[in-house]
């Protein structure tokens, strides 16, 4: 049994959904980061850097933060949603890299100014709106003519799609991004993605492109 310590934000959905895809046993722990939860010292325990989402695997005793490491570990364990062959699985790691450091930071820190606290910082407000559009046009060329980000549905496509998931924050209109709006409408069909979107609890339908 794994246990989870998560909040309803995209990389807390990036385990859930992992998990929920695995078919994994897991009971969710909600660390309410809008309550500073992720200080209590219990919790700094296996996440020292305050922030969701950590697991503890009960079976093997591994605890772990950083959402791009466990989706990695979950995959080693279970064996599921990562390429074996070893040019595919560079290519993983190239694209799980590509969002851990430009998607998730990028596109936060466009809802920390732009959703968050507007009008507050116009320089910051337009840098990363115009960088959040620059990499949806990355992932928009990435997908042309492509199902999933890499051959076959992987934990780059888990662990990008809770972010996109938030292109109403964002600003975003996903016409403008017709690959990316495809990918997400029928990603946001698995039901292991519409189970773990609800982890640690329900939080409203996702949202869907008009
Ligand atoms: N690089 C980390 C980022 C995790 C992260 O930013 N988590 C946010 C919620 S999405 C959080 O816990 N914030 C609380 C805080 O910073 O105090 C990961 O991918 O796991």
């Amino acid at each position: 049994m794994i246990d989870l310590y998560t909040w309803t934000t995209p990389n807390g959905r990036k385990i859930s959904i992992m998990l929920e895809e695995l078919g994994l046993p897991y009971t969710a722990h909600p660390i309410d980061i809008t309550k500073d939860d992720q200080f209590a010292p219990d919790f700094l325990a296996i996440s020292p850097n305050n922030k969701i989402p950590a697991i503890v695997d009960n079976e093997t005793g591994i605890q772990m933060m950083e959402s791009g490491a466990i989706l990695l570990y979950l995959a080693d364990k279970a064996g599921g949603f990562v390429p074996t062959e070893d040019k595919a699985r560079w290519e993983m790691m190239e694209w799980l890299m590509f969002q851990m450091a430009s998607i998730g930071p990028m596109l936060g820190q466009t809802h920390h100014f732009h959703r968050f606290n507007p009008g507050k910082a116009p320089y910051a407000e337009d840098r990363y709106i115009n960088e959040t559009k620059r990499l949806y046009g990355v992932l928009d060329k990435r997908l042309e003519g492509r199902e999933y980000i890499l051959d076959a549905y992987s934990i780059v496509d888990i662990a990008t799609w809770p972010w996109i998931a938030r292109f109403e924050w964002q600003g975003i209109d996903l016409n403008d991004y017709p690959d990316v709006r495809r990918w997400y409408c029928h990603i946001a069909q698995r039901p292991a993605v519409q189970r773990g979107y609800a982890v640690p609890k329900p939080a409203g339908d996702i949202p869907m492109p008009g």
